[in-house]
C-alpha cells in the first residue's frame, strides 16, 4: 500500500496534468508497487481536489467494460470514475482542442436511476428495477498519458480519461426497451466510423451498473443513489478528434447526439 504523500502527490500531478493539458508518462512505471486500492486511493484525492476547487460530481462511470475497449486499451478490467459538472457539453455543442491534449470520443448508453442501489451482490435485474430512464451519451476521453498509453492502475487514477460529455435530449423509460439490443452508429462528418449494440458491455449494460454498486460496495463508498445518472461504458472502441469533425451517433429509439469539434473557441 502506498503511503498518503505519495497518493497525494500523484492526484496532484494528474490532476494539475489535466488543468494544463499536459501529457504524462505511467505513473504505474514510476511507483511498480501501487495496487487497484491504490489507484482509487489517488481518484478519491482527485476528486476532493476538483470539488476543493468548486467543481461538483455530476455522473459516476464504468469504463472498459466491452471487448473493443479492453482490447483497444489494453487493460482486462473493467473500471470507474466520475464524470464533473463542467466536463458536460449540451447536446449540438462544441468542444476545443486547445482545452485538451488528444481527445478521443465513444458511444454509450447512460442510466438514470428512480431508486437507491446498494452492494455488495446487486445484480443485473436489480439494475432494471431501479432504473427510471435511459439516455444516449457520447463520452470524450483523454487520457493524460502521452499516446494512451496505460496499466490498469495508471488509468483508474487519471480518474478513468473523464474529459467531456455530451448527452442525448431524449430519456426514455426502460419498459419494453431490450436495453442490450439497442444499436448505434457514431458517424464523423456523415461517414461511419463505428457501430455496435449495447450487448457489447457485458453482455447487458445493466451488468456494468451492477458491478459498479458492487465495486462502490467494496470500497465503502457512498452508494448509487435515486436521481443519479451513470454512464456504461463505451459500446465500441474510441475514435480520434480533430479539428472540424463534426460527430453524429444516432442510437436506436434514443434519437441523436451530435458535437463539433473546433481548435479553439472564438
Ligand atoms: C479509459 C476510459 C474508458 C470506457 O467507456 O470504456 C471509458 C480510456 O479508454 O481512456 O470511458
Ligand atoms: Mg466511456
Amino acid at each position: 500500500m502506498a503511503n498518503v504523500a505519495d497518493i497525494q502527490s500523484i492526484a496532484r500531478f494528474l490532476h494539475n496534468a489535466e488543468k494544463e493539458r499536459r501529457e504524462v508518462t505511467s505513473i504505474a512505471a514510476e511507483y511498480p508497487d501501487l495496487t487497484v486500492e491504490d489507484a482509487y486511493r489517488i481518484q478519491d484525492e482527485i476528486v476532493r481536489l476538483k470539488r476543493a476547487e468548486g467543481h461538483q460530481v455530476y455522473a459516476p462511470k464504468m469504463g472498459l467494460t466491452s471487448q473493443a475497449k479492453m482490447k483497444q486499451m489494453n487493460v482486462k478490467e473493467p473500471i470507474y470514475g466520475y464524470i464533473f459538472d463542467y466536463m458536460v457539453v449540451p447536446n449540438g455543442g462544441e468542444i476545443y482542442l486547445d482545452e485538451l491534449i488528444h481527445p478521443k470520443v465513444e458511444a454509450e448508453i447512460a442510466f438514470v436511476l428512480g431508486k437507491d442501489l446498494a452492494g455488495p451482490d446487486v445484480t443485473a435485474e436489480q439494475v432494471l428495477e431501479a432504473t427510471s430512464h435511459i439516455v444516449p451519451v457520447l463520452e470524450i476521453i483523454d487520457s493524460r498519458y502521452k499516446d494512451f498509453k496505460f496499466t490498469l492502475t495508471d488509468v483508474i487514477a487519471d480518474n478513468t480519461s473523464s474529459s467531456r460529455v455530451v448527452f442525448g435530449n431524449r430519456l426514455r423509460k426502460p419498459d419494453g426497451v431490450e436495453l442490450d439490443l439497442i444499436g448505434a452508429t457514431m458517424a464523423f462528418n456523415g461517414e461511419i466510423k463505428a457501430l455496435g449494440a449495447t450487448a457489447a458491455v457485458l453482455g447487458h449494460p445493466a451488468n456494468s451498473i451492477a458491478m459498479l454498486a458492487n465495486m462502490l460496495a467494496r470500497r465503502k463508498q457512498q452508494p448509487l443513489k435515486a436521481g443519479d445518472v451513470i454512464l456504461s461504458g463505451g459500446i465500441t472502441e474510441a475514435i480520434m478528434l480533430t479539428a472540424g469533425d463534426y460527430v453524429s451517433a444516432r442510437f436506436d429509439s434514443l434519437g441523436e447526439v451530435t458535437f463539433a469539434v473546433k481548435a479553439s473557441r472564438g
